[in-house]
């Protein structure tokens, strides 16, 4: 990826300005600073490689040279960002709705077929593919007192195998999307297309469209599944039962052995099938 393509290929698309670095400790770190520097709404950051890349709770996000996308939105509060009515978490939910149809317009003629039903949400925050990490989101607020400056959402999403952490240092089974579409894909028309489907979800900040296209792509919906605290590395099960779908504010309904529900909404636990993953035939990380 180099400045001249990015800018061609995202061309005509009503975003602010483009910050483009061949290496960066992280893309959101970068954009928090720029919105501090009145950066207009939708001024995004994009980088090749991330030194310092960031998950949820400061867990580190892998995103090696030539092999990924990284990069960090901002979004200033105005018409289409009201902070009364938008919580990070559908941000971060209109996020993995935009990176999932990017996913499938990457693989057009792929789309309809059994992968449209492989790209799942992972509650809150995770793209799946076949049921495994593809892209992560991390929507960051900014205050200025008890003003909302701007939100940063962080999209990393793995391409091609290379940006594919070695299974050892994950807690999730992790994939990309040239394995899963088994075709080479070009970067930066995949981040147009996410981008494209992202200022279209935007729209839906809010309404209930926007919790219906979630819950109907979520992970697991119907599986038992088993909520593992987030925060210690030991990952205690707090809770194991059927993944119901949504409550209004996105929160999440599970229904336990006893039959009660449960809603979750604290962003930091884990969510686990029951069932551990098959193994898949042949190697994922060259
Ligand atoms: C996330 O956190 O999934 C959010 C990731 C957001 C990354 C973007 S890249 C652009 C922007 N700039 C940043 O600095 N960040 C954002 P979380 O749910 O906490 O998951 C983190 C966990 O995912 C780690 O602890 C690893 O186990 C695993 N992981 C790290 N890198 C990965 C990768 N490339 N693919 C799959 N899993 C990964």
């Amino acid at each position: 990826m180099d400045e001249k393509k990015l800018e061609r290929a995202l061309a005509g698309l009503p975003l602010g300005p483009i910050r483009y670095f061949d290496q960066i400790g992280s893309t959101n770190d970068e954009a928090a600073r720029w919105a501090a520097n009145e950066a207009p709404d939708l001024s995004l950051v994009v980088a090749d490689e991330q030194t310092a890349g960031r998950g949820r709770m400061q867990r580190r996000w892998f995103t090696p040279a030539g092999s990924a996308l990284a990069f960090s939105l901002i979004l200033r509060p105005g018409p289409s960002l009201i902070p009364e009515y938008t919580s990070l978490l559908h941000l971060a939910a209109a996020a993995g709705l935009a990176v999932r149809d990017g996913i499938l317009i990457t693989g057009r003629s792929l789309a309809g077929s059994p992968l449209s039903a492989a790209v799942e949400i992972k509650w809150p925050n995770d793209v799946l593919i076949n049921r495994r990490k593809t892209a992560g989101v991390l929507a960051e607020a900014h205050w200025q007192g008890d003003r909302l400056l701007a939100i940063v959402l962080g999209i990393g999403i793995n391409v091609s195998p290379a940006s594919v952490p070695p299974a050892g240092d994950l807690v999730y089974p992790a994939t990309c999307v040239e394995t899963a579409l088994g075709i080479e894909v070009d970067r930066t028309a995949l981040l147009r297309s996410v981008l494209e489907s992202f200022i279209q979800w935007r729209l839906h900040l809010g309404k209930p469209s926007l919790l219906q296209a979630w819950e109907e792509r979520l992970a697991f919906r119907g599986e038992n599944v088993k909520v593992l605290d987030g925060v210690r590395p030991e990952s205690t099960v707090l809770h194991e039962g059927t993944l119901l779908g949504l409550g209004p504010d996105g929160s999440l309904l599970l229904k336990d052995a006893f039959g009660k529900i449960l809603t979750l909404n604290t962003g930091e636990i884990r969510l686990r099938p029951a069932e551990t993953l098959p193994e898949l035939p042949g190697r994922e990380v060259e």
